[in-house]
């Protein structure tokens, strides 16, 4: 089956589930959102997510660390910071991986994670765990609600244990393959990211441009798909809401600025909630 694209006429297929905030409403509406990451030396991973799925919208943002955890987040001290041990997953949409490492402490959080069953995102290092652990797969295909996946093309490399020059031959196949594989709802990034569902359908985005070739553009989608997932969208639109969203933040700062050199993850956050409530 050909890949349909994702265009600003088709936007309409995810609008619906943008919602303003209802009068009568709390924190607690709009979901909590628990990003677990943050080995020794990647703590801006997780950070970046977490302020992200507050600025989506969240209700309560948690980061998580599965290493020496920062007290607060000086530069958003909305989010509550912790170790990520002892945390109880089954309160929160999970997004595990930036930044998280592949020590055994990083395993053990993320097995507890895929087992709680609530709305789960698995990125970077999740990833590189998961390829590498058949318990973890099987773990992750008893689920009863569907995971997102986000791989880049060498995460997409390692869960399908081939060259990241396989992968990339033909995106749309490869991503269709770790949706079925891993019965999860997969992000493949990248220029022209590739959306797919185990069920086989396929999608190629036509947001973003190269001035996101850059560190912790990554984590920022998790943190936006995320907040998603807590919000109660389902799978398959929070994941095309979320790759459309970040490309056109990244499209309108590049046309507006002008800065296409130096953009950074930091910079979209503002843009994407802007680009959020542009379409509300
Ligand atoms: P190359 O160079 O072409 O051979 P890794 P990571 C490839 C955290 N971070 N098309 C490319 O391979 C993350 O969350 C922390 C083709 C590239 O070198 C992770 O936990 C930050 N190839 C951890 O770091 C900010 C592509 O993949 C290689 C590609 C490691 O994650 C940064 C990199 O993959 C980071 O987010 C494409 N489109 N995209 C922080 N501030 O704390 C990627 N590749 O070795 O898995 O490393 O992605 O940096
Ligand atoms: P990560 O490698 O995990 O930090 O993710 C990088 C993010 O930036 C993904 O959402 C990619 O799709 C996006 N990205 C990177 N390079 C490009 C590019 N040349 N064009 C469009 N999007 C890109
Ligand atoms: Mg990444």
């Amino acid at each position: 089956v050909p890949p349909a694209r994702l265009h600003l006429n088709d936007v309409a297929y995810f609008a619906r589930h943008l919602r303003n905030r209802r009068q009568n409403s709390h924190k607690g509406s709009y979901g909590n959102v628990a990003v677990i990451g943050g080995a020794e030396g990647m703590c801006g991973a997780p950070l970046l997510a977490a302020r992200m799925a507050l600025h989506a919208g969240a209700g309560r943002v948690y980061a998580l660390f599965a290493g020496t955890p920062l007290p607060y987040d000086a530069g958003q001290p909305e989010l509550m910071c912790s170790a990520a041990a002892g945390y109880d997953y089954a309160s929160a949409t999970v997004v595990a991986g930036p930044g998280l490492g592949s020590s055994a402490h990083a395993r053990q959080l993320l097995a507890q994670a895929i087992a709680a069953d609530t709305p789960l995102l698995l990125d970077a290092d999740a990833l590189n765990l998961l390829a590498a652990d058949g318990a973890l797969q099987q773990a992750l295909c008893a689920r009863t609600q569907a995971a997102v996946l986000t791989p880049h093309p060498l995460e997409a490399a390692r869960l399908a244990g081939v060259s990241i020059g396989e992968i990339q031959a033909d995106r749309i196949h490869s991503a269709r393959q770790l949706a079925a594989r891993y019965q999860s709802v997969v992000i493949l990034k990248g220029s022209g990211t590739v959306i797919a569902t185990p069920a086989g359908d396929a999608v190629i985005n036509s947001t973003g441009n190269a001035a996101l070739a850059t560190a912790g553009t990554g984590d920022v989608l998790a943190g936006l798909c995320g907040s998603l997932l807590a919000q109660g969208w389902p799978q398959w639109q929070a994941a095309l809401a979320a790759v459309w969203l970040h490309g056109m933040a990244a499209d309108v700062l590049v046309t507006e600025s002008g800065n296409a050199i130096g953009l950074t993850a930091s910079e979209l956050i503002p843009a994407i909630r802007t680009a959020i409530n542009r379409m509300v």
